[in-house]
């Protein structure tokens, strides 16, 4: 048993190893009260409308950002699984609200559930003013009905300034009194010594200090996304 244990948390080290998707251990520190690991994930449904959200109570975290700033990616990233959130080269290719639902554990082996929602990105060029409308209406009507939304990731990219559209976000956000956070993906595309003072020009950019740095391609990041999660849902 005690062997079983130590092989659990040296395999926590590297959530993103290959043959660990089952038990990827997301939440890593000793001293960290809160450990969340994910046991399994699964897609549940898409919807559009709210009478088409899947009839769950658990606890939800939603994905947000630009077309193809990576919000995908990081959702599978977090979930150490390949492609259960689909991504594509082709911008603005999440047109629904996608809902996936998570089963995890916490260090003191108690099970939980927390849904994980990919919203449709937002800026793409070619979309039409009526599908621009109608994508406000569809997150308007998100923040608004899902009473059990406890926070929002905002995923921009990190070699991006403040991009008015994620502005507006954040003001729809705070209107909504939803906590978020702010994560700054692709940082693999910058140089590791130039990270700590983008983030913190992002930081005066955004006027939030509640931004961290992310790739997908690293794996890099996920502790810090995760102990937020953790701390909105435990
Ligand atoms: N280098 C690098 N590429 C990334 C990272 N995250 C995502 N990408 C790439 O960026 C592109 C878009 O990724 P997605 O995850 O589909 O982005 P999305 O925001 O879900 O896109 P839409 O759903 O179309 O709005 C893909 O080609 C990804 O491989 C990252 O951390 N580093
Ligand atoms: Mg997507």
């Amino acid at each position: 048993m005690a062997k079983n244990k130590e092989k659990d948390s040296v395999l926590s080290v590297s959530p993103w190893q290959k043959n660990k998707e089952k038990f990827s251990v997301l939440s890593v520190s000793p001293w960290q009260k809160n450990m969340i690991r994910i046991i399994e994930s699964k897609f549940i449904k898409s919807a559009v409308k709210p009478k088409d959200y899947p009839a769950s109570s658990f606890c939800e975290i939603a994905f947000s950002g630009k077309s193809n700033v990576g919000k995908s990616s990081l959702i599978n990233t977090l979930l150490n699984r390949k492609a259960i959130a689909k991504v594509s080269g082709t911008p603005g290719k999440t047109r629904l609200i996608n809902f996936f639902e998570i089963r995890f554990k916490t260090d003191e082996k108690e099970s939980g559930f927390v849904n994980f929602v990919d919203l449709p990105g937002y800026g793409y060029a070619k979309v039409s003013k009526t599908e621009r409308e109608s994508w406000k209406k569809m997150i308007e009507d998100f923040f608004k009905k899902r009473l059990q939304l406890k926070g929002v990731i905002l995923i921009v990219d990190i070699r991006h300034k403040a991009d008015p559209k994620d502005m507006i976000m954040i003001q729809m956000l705070k209107k909504s009194e939803i906590p978020f956070l702010i994560v700054a993906t692709k940082s693999d595309k910058i140089a590791k010594s130039k990270i700590a003072s983008v983030i913190k020009k992002l930081t005066v950019e955004f006027n939030s200090k509640n931004i961290i740095p992310f790739s997908s391609l690293k794996k890099t990041g996920i502790l810090e996304v995760i102990n937020w999660i953790a701390e909105l849902i435990l």
